[in-house]
């Protein structure tokens, strides 16, 4: 049997660790397939309701129901009898059902099977993009895929429209900014209000940060999205319980306290600030798409494993800045992810029980990268325009041609 060119059906196995990491970068693959590729999508979830964060309108409840174009799914223990699709997604190594890899196996023409690993920007990462991975005891193999920032790994999720959507929202300041932030609950900033967008976990560098842009001599507003980083800057205005809609003021600074977005929104939101605080993989992404200055807090891994993954995105990404703004970004990184080895921590430990190293110069490391920001600015746009080239669903698809490919002959 000729294998069609490309795939009709995918499906996505997302076993939610926690926050929103795996089930944002599966929900968001799982819509560009559907939507953009026209295949018929299954996303298997474990845990739908943090899909319904990402997604308000699902339903976690539900065993089946079609969202934004794509079959959604939970992945119970008793995983039911299907036909599996001609292209399956296990993400971040999750287990599939022995049943279902029985059932791959089973196939006249198996189906094409990917690990979707996680983003990373190290060297070794484009040895092993693609790399096979014959299963033990059946006629079946696993293949490796990583996205990266380099033409050798699976590339990023990019929407075919973003940039375009984006543009036309920055170029609307009368429309769809206003509303944006009508939606907020908020009037538009003055024009020379500094926009900060702050998701993050929790961070003993906060407080250093706070304080250098209440003192600072630009207005700054900061919208914190509900989440881990929020009992702490609640704590910097003694509000123990800080919630959506509360708005803080000390000396220059003002914060606002956001309701969690849909997924969709999120990037609104990275687009309407100047500098954008994110997290973890999927806002990670997104703030490299927005084209404008970010900082990026990376998920804490035990023996600090994560700040080797720090310093290989951040060697890549300053390669083209000048001396002077890649120091001021790598020194703000540096103290926005702290290594946890100083001792003098009086911080709480986070939702993990790891303990932040207890960090006093974030403010300082600030004003050298905000000073850099004009620079910063226009390499944040270069940047995104460069990663675009390497689009990962577009990838996914090729790569699954090339298996046909190579199985035909
Ligand atoms: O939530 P994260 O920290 O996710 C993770 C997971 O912890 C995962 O296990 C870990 O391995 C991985 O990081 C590296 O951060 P991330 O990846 O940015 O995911 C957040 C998602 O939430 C992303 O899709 C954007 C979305 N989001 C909204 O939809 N609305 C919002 O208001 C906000 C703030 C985020």
């Amino acid at each position: 049997m000729k294998r069609a060119s490309r795939p009709q059906t995918c499906d996505i196995f997302c076993n939610v660790i926690d926050n929103y990491g795996d089930i944002g970068v599966c929900w968001r693959l799982a819509r560009q397939l559907a939507n953009e590729h026209g295949l018929a999508v299954r996303l298997w979830v474990d845990d739908l309701g943090s899909l319904a964060k990402l997604c308000p309108g699902a339903d976690a409840t539900l065993q089946s129901q079609h969202r934004r174009g794509v079959e959604v799914c939970l992945w119970s223990k008793n995983f039911p009898e299907v036909q599996p699709a001609e292209l399956v997604i296990e993400a971040f190594a999750c287990k599939l059902p022995q049943g279902y890899i029985e059932a791959m196996a089973a196939q006249q023409q198996n189906p094409v099977w990917v690990n979707l690993e996680y983003l990373s920007a190290e060297d070794w990462v484009e040895g092993c993009h693609k790399l096979p991975s014959p299963h033990p005891s059946l006629t079946l193999t696993k293949y490796f895929f990583f996205p990266g920032f380099t033409p050798k790994t699976g590339g990023l999720l990019l929407e075919r429209d973003l940039f375009a959507r984006r543009d036309a929202f920055l170029s609307d300041t009368l429309q769809q900014q206003q509303a944006f932030w009508r939606s907020i609950g908020m009037a538009m900033p003055s024009a020379e209000t500094l926009k900060i967008s702050l998701f993050a976990y929790e961070n003993a560098a906060l407080e250093s940060l706070f304080d250098a842009w209440a003192n600072g001599t630009q207005p700054v507003l900061c919208l914190v999205p509900e989440g881990r980083i929020l009992p702490q800057a609640g704590l910097y205005f003694d509000d123990d319980a800080p919630r959506a809609g509360g708005t803080y003021t000390r000396g220059n600074l003002q914060v606002r306290v956001l309701p969690f977005i849909e997924q969709e929104r999120y990037d609104e939101l990275l687009w309407a600030c100047d500098v954008n605080f994110v997290r973890g993989e999927d806002s990670f992404v997104r703030a490299q798409w927005a084209g404008r200055p970010f900082i990026w807090q990376i998920y804490p891994q035990h023996d600090a494993v994560h700040l080797k993954k720090l310093q290989a995105f951040l060697m890549l990404y300053s390669e083209q800045l000048s001396r002077s703004a890649s120091q001021a970004v790598e020194g703000f990184w540096q103290a926005w992810n702290p290594d946890g080895t100083t001792s003098h921590s009086t911080k709480p430990s986070n939702d993990n029980g790891q303990v932040a190293g207890y960090s006093t110069g974030s403010g300082q490391a600030w004003l050298s990268f905000v000073a850099a920001r004009g620079e910063l600015d226009s390499h944040a746009q270069h940047w995104a325009r460069l990663q675009a080239e390497n689009n990962l669903a577009l990838n996914l698809l090729d790569f699954f041609q090339e298996i046909g490919t190579m199985r035909a002959n």
